[in-house]
């Protein structure tokens, strides 16, 4: 912590979200130092008051909390490994995405070098960051969240989630996961309707309504899977559904319409019902997914 009670920080990558993050820090205060591979990137944030760094040696130097936003882990090991006697006593936080088996990995070998690690899972996109819509999944040492805090709640909301570096990254693919679920519905909708002339603008309040209704399921689908139990007394089985499902489908050859974002439910719901399950609810598919 500066004498201001400011927290002096580097960040590594200036990219949309490195450099989002930076200006979040000089907003607030702290003193920030950058280096980006690219280095004519950092001439924006130099003028709004970062210290630029020509090496990443001499961005490591400067401070000990040390914030990586790279492309992925790949990169950050390829701007770290050649100077990883840099990292000893430093406090690195790499807010990369990448998978829990990498963030694991880079956890240990950052400590191998004498660093203290902290993963994180960014939940916003660069124009949120600051806001109160944004939100970061921290995992890995709460020493170095508690050092950084302050620094750290410039960027949103906090969400640790333990110290197994590999629960952020954990998370922040299982809320992905959802919104990529829910963006092939989306696209697959807007196709759909699109090869009949409808104007996604006109659709959009239907599809908006229909999501916010159907999304009233999660909590339900929760207590089912916790209880192992998808036994349902309500109407839509996954019997009845397996049986309209290719509609989906035919629909969308009758249009001109490509159904492969669909496509891998339906195997999993005739297995199911094969299995004897028609009766019960179709979140019981998830008991497919368990490797
Ligand atoms: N932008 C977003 O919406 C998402 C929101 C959630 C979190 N992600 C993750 O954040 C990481 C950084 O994303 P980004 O948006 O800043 O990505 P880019 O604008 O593409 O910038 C990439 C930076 O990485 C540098 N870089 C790439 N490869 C290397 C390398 N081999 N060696 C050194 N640096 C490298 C790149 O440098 P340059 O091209 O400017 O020289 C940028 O600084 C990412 O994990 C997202 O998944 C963002």
């Amino acid at each position: 912590m500066s004498e201001h009670g400011k927290t002096p920080v580097t960040v590594l990558g200036l990219g949309a979200m490195g450099t989002a993050l930076v200006e979040a820090l000089l907003a607030a205060g702290h003193p920030v130092t950058v280096w980006n591979r690219t280095a004519s990137r950092a001439e924006g944030v130099a003028a709004k008051g970062a210290t630029v760094a020509t090496t990443v040696s001499e961005a490591l130097a400067a401070n000990e909390i040390v914030i990586a936003c790279l492309l992925d882990y790949d990169s950050v090991h390829e701007v770290l490994d050649p100077v990883a006697a840099g990292l000893a006593g430093r406090q690195l936080i790499n807010l990369t995405n990448g998978t829990p088996g990498q963030a694991r990995e880079m956890g240990a070998w950052a400590e191998e070098s004498g660093a203290e690690y902290l993963d994180g899972g960014i939940m916003a996109v660069p124009p949120m960051i600051g806001t109160p819509a944004s939100f970061i999944f921290y995992s890995g040492s709460g020493t170095v969240l508690g050092r950084a805090r302050t620094a750290l709640d410039t960027f949103g909301g906090v969400n640790y989630l333990g110290a197994d570096p590999g629960l952020a990254p954990l998370h922040d693919l299982a809320l992905l996961s959802g919104m990529y679920g829910h963006f092939i519905g989306v696209i697959q909708a807007y196709a759909l309707v699109g090869s009949a002339g409808v104007k996604a603008r006109e659709f959009a309040p239907l599809l908006r309504g229909w999501m916010d209704a159907m999304s009233g399921f999660l909590e339900r689908a929760a207590e089912q899977i916790d209880d192992g139990d998808y036994v349902t007394d309500v109407v839509s089985n996954i019997g009845m559904q397996a049986a309209g499902y290719p509609n989906l489908a035919k629909a969308a050859a009758e249009q001109g319409v490509s159904a492969e974002l669909l496509a891998p439910l339906q195997p999993l719901m005739d297995k199911r019902v094969a299995a004897g399950y028609g009766a019960e609810d179709l979140i019981g598919v998830i008991e497919l997914l368990k490797k």
